[in-house]
């Protein structure tokens, strides 16, 4: 089985985006509405359980329980101020400071140069990836065959259609890819796609359960820094490169396991 396709997700995968980037925009976008809402690291790290910035938003609204505006359609004031913090999210971008995490670029063109389909399959608003990508590596914007993101699926992460959907618009089996997420939620919904996934932790996800993720790294290294391997095998590999791509792919499709 030939590794044929790369897909990755976004938000903690591509780049350390969720602390300093969407938790950021969304208390910027409720002290705009004249809210008091903060959402501190911690509370934000038990809010990310919930995928998706709306449905964050509402789920917040029901458990937590904050001071409403005199507002009677809830639906409406959540997608106005998910779209006020779309417009934060992305102005911050704009300004540089979320770098892509370690390796991912090196990985990105090495796999580009040797013909590795490339696609991304993430919860978060299109607009937010386009905006990533075009503040770090503008040129990849045109790498990745599908963005899969955000509403184009009914259901988010942990369910499996972001996944199933990009496989479909590549015409590719999941065993032909390998999938690239960084937390729990992510994890599943690439496996009941069926797809052998590699994992990056963050600071958010370092302690969530990643059991039948074919490798878990703490990133993807570079020559001069070199992953920790969390579980899995790597031989003498000291960070991630195609050949130890095809390698995990490989042995996640041998007929032993
Ligand atoms: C990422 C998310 C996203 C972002 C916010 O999950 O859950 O909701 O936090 O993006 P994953 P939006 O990395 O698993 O895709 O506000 O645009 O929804
Ligand atoms: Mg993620």
């Amino acid at each position: 089985m030939q590794l044929q396709a790369f897909i990755f997700d976004v938000d903690g995968t591509l780049a350390d985006t969720e602390r300093d980037g969407h938790r950021v925009a969304f208390n910027a976008a409720f002290a705009e509405a004249g809210l008091d809402w903060q959402w501190s690291v911690e509370l934000y790290g038990r809010l990310l359980a919930i995928t998706g910035g709306k449905e964050r938003i509402r789920h917040f609204i029901e458990k937590e329980q904050p001071t409403l505006p005199p507002e009677e359609d809830l639906t409406a004031l959540i997608a106005q101020l998910h779209q006020a913090k779309t417009r934060h999210y992305t102005a911050l971008l704009a300004q540089g400071g979320i770098p892509l995490r370690t390796g991912v670029k090196r990985l990105l063109q090495e796999a580009r140069g040797a013909g590795i389909r490339l696609a991304i399959a993430t919860t978060t608003t299109p607009e937010n990836v386009t905006a990533l990508l075009e503040h770090t590596l503008p040129e990849s914007l045109s790498w990745f065959e599908v963005i899969a993101a955000g509403d184009i699926v009914p259901a988010k992460k942990p369910a499996p259609d972001i996944y199933h959907y990009t496989l479909a618009h590549m015409g590719l089996r999941p065993q032909d890819c390998l999938a690239f997420e960084d937390s729990e939620n992510g994890l599943q919904s690439a496996q009941q796609a069926g797809i052998p996934t590699v994992v990056t932790v963050n600071d958010y996800t370092q302690d969530q359960d990643f059991s039948g993720a074919a490798l878990v790294l703490n990133h993807l290294g570079e020559p001069g820094d070199p992953f920790q391997v969390l579980a899995g095998t790597v031989g003498e590999h000291t960070h991630f490169t195609l050949e130890l791509a095809r390698q995990v792919h490989a042995q996640q499709s041998s007929p032993t396991r």
